[in-house]
């Protein structure tokens, strides 16, 4: 009886100190290293802050190895039907209401290309919601591989499609136990990684926008009646071992408030490591669509390597983009960020 009690107490004591405990628990996320203040200054008020989950990069790291087994998943594969199937049914599974939108995108060079986007909604019956997006095809020709070989060859693709996608199924897994104070969109977006081959470079001179089909497609027929969510974040290319997020130039020029809101919470979570406070370059991805033609502001939080020659890693567009390429220190400052950033929303 004596036990209970005290066990009740000190519980009483954690949750009333919901400030401390929070950096407590930030603080436990922190890299080995960086050091925290032992004493802090008491605040004169106390604002309650949000109770953030813990982000568990071994269970998205799993998430990234269960898409790599299925094998490529380049748009009118079985593989990717069945990796397809696999994120509807893990999304349901964690409460949310998933729409798919199934499509025939028609590629730069002719493929009709079978897509499918998959929007899982939490809490849907929410006016103000946030969106978090990744793609999750594989691009089907390892077209930067220092063997020309395998040029036309698909790639494994876990850290371009598997990792973003893996950090979202964390997530969601989260969501289902602890809700947000806003409703959250997750949207996965189909056919990202179909863009000009570069030996096509020449031959289809004239061609644009023949990347992100699956984003263009959705930021043309949303999956609601004027959706409108505060603000999206695309993750793509998170997964990488001692990765830089740059602050990228299409998010900068569409939503600079929110990359420094998301900046500001990876720096207080520790991470500045991971999020460095420079410009990026301008990266053509699913957030230019979401931007420039659903109107809605939405970052981009992509690796750039300013040291390689393009721009992200030497695994980029190669068949090395394997689960070797996948760090959970890495997948952990994107998720615990993002974590923080949505349990943040009131
Ligand atoms: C290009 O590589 C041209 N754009 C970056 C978008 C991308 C490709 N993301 C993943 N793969
Ligand atoms: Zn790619």
């Amino acid at each position: 009886m004596l036990h209970k009690a005290y066990i009740l107490l000190i519980a009483f004591l954690l949750i009333s100190c919901g400030s401390s405990s929070s950096n407590d628990t930030a603080a436990a996320a922190k890299p080995a290293g960086e050091s925290t203040p032992l004493v802090e200054s008491v605040p004169q008020v106390v604002e309650p802050r949000a109770i953030v989950p813990q982000f568990n990069a071994d269970s998205a790291y799993n998430f990234v190895a269960r898409q790599v087994a299925f094998g490529p998943r380049v748009p009118g594969t079985v593989t990717h039907r069945k990796c397809g199937d696999y994120l509807v049914s893990k999304l349901r599974s964690y409460g949310a209401e998933v729409v798919t939108q199934d499509i025939d995108l028609k590629a730069y060079n002719g493929d009709l290309l079978k897509s499918r986007n998959i929007i899982a909604r939490f809490q849907p019956e929410k006016m103000e919601r946030v969106m978090l997006c990744a793609h999750w095809d594989t691009r089907p020709w390892a077209d930067s591989d220092p063997n020309k070989a395998n040029h036309y060859k698909p790639l494994p693709g876990a850290n371009d499609g598997g990792s973003g996608v893996g950090v979202l199924l964390e997530i969601a897994r989260q969501l289902a136990d602890v809700p947000t104070t806003v409703g959250v969109d997750i949207i996965l977006f189909d056919a990202e990684d179909y863009g000009l081959h570069e030996n096509d470079v020449e031959k289809y001179a004239s061609v644009t926008n023949s990347w992100a089909l699956g984003s263009q497609y959705w930021s043309r027929h949303p999956h609601e009646f004027a959706y409108g969510p505060k603000y999206g974040i695309l993750l793509d290319i998170v997964g990488a071992p001692g990765s830089q997020f740059r602050q990228e130039g299409i998010s900068m020029h569409y939503a600079p408030n929110v990359v420094r809101m998301v900046w500001k919470h990876a720096k207080d979570a520790g991470y500045s490591r991971f999020f460095v406070d420079e410009e990026g370059g301008y990266i053509t991805d699913d957030h230019l669509y979401v931007n420039k033609t659903a109107g809605i502001p939405c970052i981009d939080i992509i690796n750039c390597d300013p040291e390689s020659p393009n721009g992200f890693g030497p695994y980029h567009h190669t068949m090395k983009d394997d689960m070797d390429w996948i760090d959970k220190e890495t997948l952990k400052a994107v998720g615990q960020t993002v974590l923080y950033v949505i349990y943040s929303e009131k």
